[in-house]
């Protein structure tokens, strides 16, 4: 008889194949598909990011909730669903067990996702930038859960640092505090999600996937301790990010439009990154575009030189 664990967390056939004979698998969220990105280019997105995932050798996992079932791995119809259906929700961890109690349906955050790809078994996860801690957090407390959740998860989440609409300076400090770990790959700045960099330094720089796939043994060779997560900080490349004059215009338009409308919660990220979008005339979208695609390409060599370790 199935669990009510099983019924609830469900691997596609591909994908459980694939983690029964350890071959690599990627995770792939679905926020930055249904709330992240305008359609319908973020149909294609979705699509273009299995296929980076195959091309490396990897079976790609997208995670979404449909009607109140964790899904890991979609297929064609499902992507769709995520991409197009309107009042889809926003799904965070704390989220779950409500959707699935309301059979709802809904998209995975950064912490949704990474809770549920460790509980399926998956190991490496690719992402645009994380959540982390917003700007005017002194008046406002607005922390995302992807930092929480990631302080305990066993998963490796490569990403071009924490979206910049944020407090990265905060965020960096968090996350140490929570005891995530930071890597750099090939980079000795933080990156600052659709530009290069933030400016701000890192501690640890790893130069391969097999680098990154060492630092996971030793993870677990140290084992006892709270089961933290690996960011890998993967800058996006210079000649693809957004322009600096032009970002930093565009977003201080964005967080004062944000304030004029009382922009809260959940909403929030939405809101800036599509400001961001209209405000730079697209740029913005290619930028974080080509930093998903970069993540991406990277998490399957990770997850290809894990298989292998
Ligand atoms: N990366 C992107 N675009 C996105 C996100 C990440 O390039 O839209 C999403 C992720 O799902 C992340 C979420 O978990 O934004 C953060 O939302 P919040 O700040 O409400 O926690
Ligand atoms: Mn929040």
């Amino acid at each position: 008889m199935r669990s009510v664990t099983d019924s609830l967390l469900q691997p596609s056939d591909e994908v459980a194949e694939a983690l029964a004979g350890g071959a690599p698998v990627v995770a792939l969220e679905s926020t930055i598909i249904s709330h992240g990105l305008p359609q319908p280019r973020n149909l294609e997105v979705a699509r273009e990011l299995e296929g980076v995932v195959r091309a490396a050798g990897a079976v790609p996992a997208t995670i979404a909730v449909l009607d109140g079932v964790a899904r890991i791995g979609l297929n064609e119809v499902e992507l769709e669903r995520i991409a197009t259906e309107s009042g889809l929700r926003k799904l965070g961890q704390r989220d779950l067990p409500v959707a699935a109690a309301m059979k709802a349906s809904g998209a995975t955050t950064v912490s949704a996702t990474s809770f549920l790809a460790a509980r399926a078994g998956i190991r490496v996860f690719a992402t645009g930038g994380l959540g982390g801690v917003h700007r005017g957090w002194t008046e406002d407390q607005d922390e995302s859960a992807d930092l929480d959740t990631l302080a305990r998860t066993r998963i490796t989440v490569v990403c071009a640092g924490v979206k910049s609409i944020l407090d990265v300076p905060a965020t960096l400090q968090r996350l140490e505090t929570r005891g995530v770990t930071v890597a750099g790959y090939r980079t000795d700045t933080f990156p600052g999600f659709y530009l290069n960099s933030s400016g701000l330094p890192i501690e640890w720089r790893i130069e391969t996937p097999e680098d990154a796939a060492a630092v996971m043994r030793g993870q677990d060779a140290l084992a006892g301790g709270p089961e933290t997560a690996l960011i890998v900080a993967n800058p996006v490349p210079e000649d693809q990010q957004l322009d600096p004059a032009l970002h930093d215009r565009v977003l201080a338009e964005a967080l004062a439009a944000a304030e004029r409308e009382g922009v809260k919660g959940q909403a929030i990220t939405p809101f800036l990154l599509s400001y961001l979008v209209k405000g730079t005339g697209g740029a913005s979208l290619e930028a974080n575009l080509a930093a998903v695609r970069g993540n991406t390409a990277l998490a399957a060599r990770i997850a290809v030189a894990w298989s292998r370790a």
